[in-house]
């Protein structure tokens, strides 16, 4: 979303064709300490020539002053990693709803404590995530149409905060219907991230993944009955 909004070249790797130098082999040589510079410890990873920088929020973090997707002052970029930090954390906890017990067995193998986790995270903590964005989008004589997280202009963690809403609305339709009439600057920016022109072009084309049941969030109705 970052490199889209600047108008940036980049090159997605892992989904180029094995055949142009891409695919999950070109991604696993970084993992494997094959390529140039850091090795990560897991994907998502930006490479710009020999330097490495991987977890999303440090990605946007270096992102941010180069493509102007983040205000200038040192106060404003501490309050956007600290943001984006909070987000890291809220998209942990949702792939626990799926993952309560362990990365390394299926769903299908801890459908009981998926089931459990959810309750709490859908009752307890999608209402607190949220109300604490609305609280930041909370300023004095801004109307809730064009209050932005770190102020009057949008800034990477906009960006983070329309993915998530996005994210949780499809993995969560019950609690998310329930819960957003209540954070009124939280849907109103959503809808506005989403109607940026170049946001709206990406969310239209083939570079966008559609959400499934393979990533981070995931419909598994079960969850939410
Ligand atoms: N904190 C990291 C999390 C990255 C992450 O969870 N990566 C997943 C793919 S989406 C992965 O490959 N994990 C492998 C593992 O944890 O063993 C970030 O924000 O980028």
């Amino acid at each position: 979303l970052a490199l889209e909004e600047a108008g940036a070249e980049y090159v997605d790797v892992a989904r180029l064709p094995k055949s142009r130098g891409g695919g999950i082999p070109a991604m696993m040589n970084f993992i494997e300490g094959k390529g140039p510079g850091f090795r990560p410890f897991s994907p998502p990873f930006l490479r710009v020539g020999e330097l490495v920088v991987s977890h999303v929020a440090s990605i946007l973090e270096f992102l941010g002053p180069r493509h102007k997707l983040v205000p200038s002052d040192e106060s404003s970029q501490i309050a956007a990693r600290a943001v984006q930090l909070t987000i890291s954390d809220l998209v942990t906890e949702v792939h626990e709803t799926h993952h309560p017990v362990a990365m390394s067995l299926y769903y299908e193998d801890q459908k009981r404590e998926a089931r459990k986790r959810t309750r709490f995270f859908v009752a307890d903590r999608i209402p607190k995530y949220l109300a604490y964005f609305e609280r930041l989008l909370e300023r004095p004589r801004v109307k809730k149409e064009a209050a932005y997280l770190l102020g009057a202009e949008r800034s990477y963690v906009d960006l983070s905060l329309f993915q998530v809403v996005a994210g949780l609305r499809y993995a969560f339709p019950k609690a998310m219907a329930k819960s957003e009439p209540k954070v009124p600057r939280v849907v109103s920016l959503a809808e506005r991230i989403a109607a940026r022109p170049r946001i709206a072009a990406y969310l239209e084309s083939p570079r966008r993944i559609p959400f499934n049941e393979d990533c981070i969030f995931r419909r598994y109705p079960e969850l939410e009955r």
